[in-house]
């Protein structure tokens, strides 16, 4: 993983970007809408980008805006185009999936992590419509790069209206370990919902480690690990590790050209600076401070800890309570230590601006930034750009993204409250050769790997060719099966049309290939394996199309089963619809307009309206689909196709179900394994079905959810693995 940093050939195309805020807030005043600029390390690392550029930048305003209100330009070089937001939108995708559910959950903390069913359908709704603004804003720009948990969806909506489009996603938090993502009940939508990128960056390996190991073991991706390559279904994403950098030089100058700060000069200063959060371990480095008093009682008097905090989310209970406790542990340790001239802790709850940011890390002695969990952590190279005069000391919480990089500050574990108190002394004392050294070498590095360079990589990533993975095979079928099936006889159940052979105009186009033939006739060969074709299609034509003589078929969804040496089947209810079923077939045989046609299939039939003009199509499938009810039949779409079926409790997995119980008696599960393929609504009944019961292969896009154990991208796959279970354990098998 991690990318070569050639500049691409279309380095300076227009880009959308899209993030959950726009990189100000409005506000409502006497003098109408006035905007300003949002905190956070997101804006400060895009902005310059796309006015560079140009493009849209796509987020939520701050506020609802009323019919005619426009938000107040800026000159600047960029679209801006807001996404509106309702209250309970606001409430549900923001405060809730995103910042009670996600955010504790990314930064590894279940205990704090809420969730709720409302919430999440809201975020699906409000990515949903992010998605829409953008796929509208990006017909023309070569590149959308969505950014953060906030988001996750948005890449799976915009794909489904720009199939061709580069979509970028970058996530700016920590990617968990699986056994934390899983917790999700919605893990499986997410990352689906991200695969719909080309690319995903993260700022680190491990995170995007984290990131490959939920796709294969939650969705049964193909994954190379070591070049970050995923394939599900029948689309290839690439994962790396982008470190971000900030605009080192802009943070270099305001310090060279801040006034000096009198109140930094009489003490040794440690500064923090942070969004008030939970995960920035903000009490945790007061303990340190206080431990540090305790243990090297000469630093009193002579340090103080200066810690800058941005009053963040605070309509979060989690954030209230942060505060409420910070305030009090601030308190005790004043109280603790506080002389008549001298008070330990200086604590400011507020943002400040950057000039005097920029003052303040350069004439801090020590930076202590202790995050509990940090994506990255901007602060740590903020400092760094900042020290233009006598060098300080950075000591850094290991369990930040930056300090992946960063390798020259003292590192430490922020829940050791010991091991950071002498850390902390460590960097009060040490000499002024060693302080230079270290920063140095930071400085260096911060400055080679800035915003830009990290714009660049992603951006160069993005449009750069890439190998694909091996083309499925026997070495996957291997990885994937050989366990599984070792030991037990094989039931191999497989849908006809998209599975077996390509989807085509009409049903008689639909031929078996030879080669998939022999394979499919080499598998029903074996000994203690029995193949299944089990279609949508009525029980004659079904056997009829396939004709291979060893083999059991499942017709009418299984409605009606023979062949294979099984007992014929047909399912007990059907004789009450036989009649009605003729009646349907009339009724709508009166609807066959512009191509439509009716296909009568005993007790089910199915109304084609593949050549049906786009436009007719709406009023048509409507017509269908009422007749269809007024039949007391069900309809469900189907390729390009409505099915109506009579209200049986019975689908494809009851189905299965009765074939294996009929061929190998009520214990067959101590007898054979099963294996299911399928490519459409049908199969996803026996992927429900036989959860647990069988390996399921969803064939096809990787749009459409499933509950399939695993994808196969297309019918040439399916033919790969039936060739790889018919030779499996012979002497000719690889
Ligand atoms: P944040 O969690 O917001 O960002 P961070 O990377 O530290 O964390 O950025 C905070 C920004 O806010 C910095 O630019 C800092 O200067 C500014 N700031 C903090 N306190 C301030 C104060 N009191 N006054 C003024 N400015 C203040 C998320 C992830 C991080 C990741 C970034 C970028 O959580 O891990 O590094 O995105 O990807």
């Amino acid at each position: 993983m991690g990318f070569e940093s050639e500049r691409g050939t279309d380095g300076e195309r227009p880009i959308v970007v899209v993030s959950n805020r726009l990189p100000f807030t409005v506000s409502r005043t006497v003098r109408g809408l006035e905007r300003r600029p949002s905190p956070g390390g997101l804006v400060s690392a895009l902005e310059p980008v796309l006015r560079r550029r140009g493009g849209t930048w796509i987020g939520w305003p701050g506020i609802s805006l009323r019919a005619g209100e426009q938000i107040p330009g800026d000159g600047e070089a960029y679209r801006v185009a807001p996404v509106e937001l309702s209250e309970t939108e606001i409430t549900r995708h923001y405060h809730g999936m995103s910042n009670r559910t996600l955010w504790p959950l990314m930064h590894s903390f279940p205990a704090r992590t809420q969730f709720d069913k409302n919430d999440w359908s809201t975020y699906a709704i409000v990515n949903e419509r992010f998605g829409d603004v953008a796929a509208g804003e990006a017909l023309d720009a070569g590149f959308v790069w969505i950014h953060d948990y906030q988001l996750m969806l948005t890449p799976a909506r915009i794909r489904q209206s720009l199939p061709e489009t580069t979509i970028g996603f970058f996530l700016h938090i920590p990617f968990p370990p699986h056994d934390i993502f899983r917790l999700l009940p919605w893990d499986r939508e997410l990352l689906r919902g991200l695969l719909a990128a080309d690319l995903i960056g993260f700022h680190v390996r491990s995170y995007a480690q984290n990131f490959l190991d939920c796709v294969e073991r939650s969705l049964g991706a193909r994954v190379n690990h070591k070049q970050g390559i995923v394939e599900y279904g029948d689309r290839t994403t690439r994962v790396g590790a982008f470190p971000i950098g900030i605009d080192f030089n802009q943070f270099e100058s305001l310090a060279l050209a801040a006034p000096v700060q009198p109140e930094m000069q009489r003490e040794q200063v440690v500064l923090g600076v942070d969004r008030l959060d939970y995960t920035k371990g903000i009490p945790e480095r007061v303990l340190a401070f206080e431990r540090l008093l305790e243990l090297h009682p000469e630093h009193r008097e002579r340090v103080v800890l200066l810690q800058l905090a941005v009053p963040s989310r605070s309509q979060v209970s989690e954030y209230k309570e942060l505060k409420r406790k910070l305030d009090e542990l601030v308190g005790r340790v004043n109280g603790r230590f506080a002389t008549a001239s001298w008070s330990p802790i200086r604590y400011l709850y507020r943002s400040v601006d950057q000039k005097r940011l920029c003052a303040l890390y350069r004439d801090a002695d020590v930076a202590l930034i202790t995050p509990l969990r940090d994506g990255m952590n901007l602060v740590a190279k903020e400092f760094i750009a900042c020290q233009v005069g006598d060098p300080g000391v950075l000591v850094l919480s290991k369990l930040a993204g930056s300090a992946q990089t960063m390798r020259e500050a003292l590192r430490v574990n922020p829940y050791d409250i010991d091991g950071t108190a002498e850390a902390l002394h460590r960097a009060l004392e040490m000499e002024e050769g060693e302080r230079r050294s270290r920063i140095l070498a930071l400085r260096r590095r911060e400055k080679r790997d800035d915003i830009e360079a990290w714009v660049n990589s992603f951006l160069d990533a993005s449009s750069s060719d890439f190998t694909e993975l091996n083309p499925l095979g026997n070495s996957d079928f291997q990885a994937w099966l050989e366990d599984f099936l070792q030991g037990y006889g094989l039931a191999l159940f497989l849908d006809y049309d998209g599975t077996l052979c390509n989807l085509q105009d009409h049903p008689t186009l639909a031929t078996l290939g030879d080669e998939m033939r022999l394979a499919l006739r080499s598998c029903a060969e074996r000994p203690h394996t029995k193949v299944a074709v089990i279609s949508g299609r009525s029980l004659e034509d079904v056997t009829k199309t396939v004709g291979e003589p060893d083999v059991i078929y499942a017709g009418n969804h299984g409605l009606e089963i023979a062949g294979g040496g099984l007992p014929p089947f047909i399912h007990e209810d059907l004789v009450h619809f036989r009649h009605r079923a003729e009646d349907l077939a009339k009724a709508l045989q009166k609807l066959e307009f512009d191509g439509a046609w009716t296909e009568a299939k005993g007790p089910t039939l199915t109304f084609h309206y593949r050549s049906v003009p786009a436009q007719n199509r709406e009023s048509l499938l409507e017509a269908a689909k009422q007749t269809i009810h007024d039949a007391g039949y069900q309809a469900r779409d189907a390729h390009q196709a409505v099915e109506a079926r009579p209200p049986i409790g019975w689908d494809k997995g009851r189905a299965v179900l009765h074939v294996l119980r009929t061929l190998y008696g009520p214990s067959w599960s101590e007898r054979v394994r099963v294996i299911y393929v399928g490519d459409d609504h049908t199969d996803e009944d026996a992927f429900r079905f036989l959860a647990g019961l069988a390996m399921t292969f969803r064939v096809g896009s990787a749009d459409t959810p499933t509950e399939a154990t695993r994808r196969l991208p297309n019918v040439d796959a399916v033919q790969k693995l039936l060739e790889w279970l018919a030779r499996r354990g012979t002497a000719d098998a690889p």
